[in-house]
């Protein structure tokens, strides 16, 4: 074996090797989507290897870097990113990776197509996907709160296909005291005295210590007006435009950027506002309610973005195990090293299956096509759905960078980075036990708990894991509260059963 060299993993068209996907489509697809929905994935499964990849590596190789003054010490606080970053925003702007849920073209199945581009593009996104997610869940919150001339003004640019027009938007809810428990707000809204374009109402200050993709072209925030309530009652929720006509930062000063364990290529900064002009959407003390329609969609994103991360991660694996060859045959051929891509891979198409059933929930709540009962699965399922996913991610992230041994610990094999990025997915947009929690609390309205349980018993009657289940739901206070993380991933696996059968899989 003098002369021997690894062959790497090589990956080939990512909506033709994905078999649960297409099954899935097939399903939930009426045929007129199908005709327009297919040809586009496939077209955007072969970027997904192709241009795409190739700046996904030149984005994370070249991360972004903010300028705080220009050479004569004028304050700038420029957000430097790469021509790969630059050049995978076109490309969200071109297929459409947020306008298609919104054209509506097939109904609810607009969504279900929209979320399947998102799946294909987000693991060759170098995390692109995060503003993107941001963007769709500021056109869902204005759609649903803003006035007209603020609908008027935005929602072309978010909705955009094309790259001079399309708008990314932030949504930038943490501050020093967390991004959990955002009763300890302390951002400040004044009356606005001056004159603005976008009809501010109020002028913010305070600090903001994490805002998801700063170079943004507009923010959803949360600040407390004169006067009201202390606690996160007492918030409301703002739209701000970073920038004004003539490209300054519209009173924001940009204090650094986070310097994180993944996500690199993704400009997350810590800034204040000081004076910010920003418009409020809906009244005051209703910042929670209103943003929940953002974080609703941004954790769905999560889901989806975190299945097309496993499966990238099996992709690979699954590859070089026909390749590698170790104790005399292929690693595939190793009956250990088999059943455990099997099991990842049974994993995955739990997660596949429960974020379409879910997406497709959503898009019939869009398109006002869901009844009471489905209303209110989609927001019990939300929460459960992504601490559900992100938990697997990790789970086989973790496996997978281990069975490529030695070389998935080394970074030029872009291996490590498989696990670093999967981490997030259960920290940002509601940590696994905040998400149980609010879970829990979601139960009790409208009898969420009652019409989730009496799905689950159809299904799944006398199952061990129901029998389980239905004692831990008998549980209250501080007992429930314990085992609110069982609860969801027993509700998790049943649904994700559920739904593996809608679509065959
Ligand atoms: O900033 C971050 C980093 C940005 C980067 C992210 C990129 C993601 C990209 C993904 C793609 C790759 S992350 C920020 C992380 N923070 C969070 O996600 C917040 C986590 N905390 C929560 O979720 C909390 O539960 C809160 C803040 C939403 C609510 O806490 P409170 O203050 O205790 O409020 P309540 O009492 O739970 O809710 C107040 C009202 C209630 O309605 P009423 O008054 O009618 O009873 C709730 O039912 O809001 C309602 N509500 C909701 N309604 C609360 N949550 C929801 C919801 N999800 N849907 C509908």
């Amino acid at each position: 074996m003098k002369n021997f060299y690894q062959d790497g993993p090589q990956l080939s068209n990512t909506f033709r090797s994905d078999e649960a996907l297409q099954k899935i489509l097939k399903s939930l697809l009426p045929a007129d989507a199908q005709k327009v929905a297919l040809p586009h994935l496939e077209h955007l499964g072969e970027r997904a290897v192709t241009d795409m990849l190739t700046w996904a590596q030149e984005a994370e190789s070249q991360p972004p870097v903010h300028v705080p003054f220009d050479p004569w010490g004028r304050r700038i606080d420029d957000i430097k990113t790469s021509h790969g970053w630059k050049a995978l925003e076109k490309v969200a702007a071109e297929e459409g990776i947020v306008a298609t849920a919104y054209d509506r073209r097939f109904g609810a199945a607009s969504r279900v197509y929209q979320m399947a581009l998102l799946y294909l593009y987000s693991p060759s996104s170098a995390i692109f996907s995060c503003p993107l997610a941001m963007t769709d869940g500021a056109a869902r919150a204005l759609e649903l709160y803003a006035d007209a001339d603020l609908k008027a003004r935005v929602l072309p640019h978010l909705l955009s296909r094309d790259p001079k027009t399309f708008w990314t938007a932030g949504q930038w809810m943490t501050e020093r005291t967390g991004g959990s428990d955002v009763s300890g707000t302390s951002t400040d809204a004044h009356p606005f005295t001056g004159t603005s374009e976008f009809g501010a109402t109020h002028s913010l200050h305070g600090t903001k210590w994490f805002t998801s993709a700063t170079t943004s072209q507009m923010a959803l925030t949360l600040a407390r007006p004169d006067g009201a309530a202390p606690g996160s009652r007492g918030l409301s929720l703002f739209f701000l435009e970073l920038r004004n006509d003539k490209g300054e930062l519209n009173h924001i000063q940009i204090h650094r950027l986070k310097d994180k364990l993944g996500t690199k290529a993704l400009p997350t900064a810590e800034l204040s506002l000081q004076g910010t002009p920003a418009r409020m959407i809906g009244g005051v003390g209703e910042g929670v309610k209103r943003i929940a329609s953002v974080l609703n969609i941004t954790r769905i994103y999560n889901s989806i973005c975190a299945v097309g991360h496993m499966r990238r991660a099996l992709d690979l694996a699954q590859d070089y195990s026909g390749k590698r060859q170790a104790f005399g045959k292929l690693l595939k051929d190793h009956p250990l090293h088999k059943s455990t891509l099997d099991s990842l891979e049974a994993d995955f198409r739990k997660c596949i299956a429960f974020s379409f059933f879910v997406a497709n929930l959503l898009g019939q709540e869009e398109v006002g096509e869901a009844s009471a009962s489905e209303k209110i699965l989609l927001r019990v399922l939300t929460p459960i759905l992504k601490l559900y996913t992100a938990k697997k991610s990790i789970h086989i992230s973790s496996e997978v960078v281990e069975m490529f041994g030695g070389a998935g610990y080394v970074e030029d094999t872009g291996i490590p980075r498989l696990l670093r990025d999967a981490q997030v997915f259960s920290i940002w947009e509601g940590t696994t036990n905040v998400l149980s929690l609010d879970m829990l609390r979601a139960f009790e309205k409208d009898q969420a708990g009652q019409i989730l349980e009496q799905l689950l018993v159809l299904n799944e009657a006398g199952s061990e894991e129901l029998v389980r289940l239905q004692k831990l739901l008998t549980l209250s206070g501080v007992q429930k509260e314990q085992h609110a993380r069982e609860i969801a991933f027993l509700i998790g696996n049943a649904v994700a059963r559920i739904a593996m059968k809608k679509y065959s899989l």
